[in-house]
């Protein structure tokens, strides 16, 4: 069993420990805006080690958008990097949580038709794309069946 290893970030592990510890019926919105957000269970691609990313909740039926923006930053995320490792994560969604397999959607319509629901679900994420330089990768989770 691999160790757990939080978030360097405050508000981020914060989060997920209020998500874990009440099995997902508190902490499961971002700050004041009200959205939803789901935890990504993923595994280091160097360290072998969980990690648990809060992400913002975008569905495509029963599939899970995973939008690798970091605000818009300059860089990745480094959770994009164990998704293209290690494919395979537990998303929870509130008192649910499944096992799924992710794959960046490459392929350009599909990637236009989920970066639409993605900003449907979570507007600043077409401002994100405005001010960064990087075309923000797009996953999607499907369930593990
Ligand atoms: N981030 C998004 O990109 N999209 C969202 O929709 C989103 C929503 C969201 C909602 C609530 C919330 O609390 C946070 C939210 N975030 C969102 C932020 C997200 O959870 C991440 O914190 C953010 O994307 C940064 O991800 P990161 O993987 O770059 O995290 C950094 C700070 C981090 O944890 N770094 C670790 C560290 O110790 O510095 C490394 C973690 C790691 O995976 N290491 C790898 C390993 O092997 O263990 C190796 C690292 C390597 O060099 O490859």
């Amino acid at each position: 069993m691999s160790e757990y290893i939080p978030s360097p970030r405050d508000w981020v592990r914060e989060q997920v420990e209020l998500y874990e510890s009440s099995s997902g019926t508190e902490g499961t919105t971002l700050r004041e805006t009200g959205l939803p957000v789901i935890v990504v269970t993923n595994i280091g691609n160097k360290t072998g080690s969980i990690r648990k990313t809060p992400l913002m909740k975008a569905v495509d039926g029963p599939n899970y958008i995973l939008v690798a923006s970091t605000g818009g930053a300059p860089k990745h995320p480094v959770w994009y990097f164990n998704l293209k490792a290690n494919t395979s994560v537990k998303v929870q969604d509130g008192p649910n949580i499944y096992d799924m397999k992710v794959r960046e959607v490459t392929d350009s319509t599909e990637r236009i038709r989920l970066w639409d629901i993605a900003v449907d679900a979570f507007p600043p994420y077409q401002e994100y794309q405005e001010k960064t330089e990087r075309v923000i990768p797009v996953f999607l989770a499907e369930p593990v069946s």
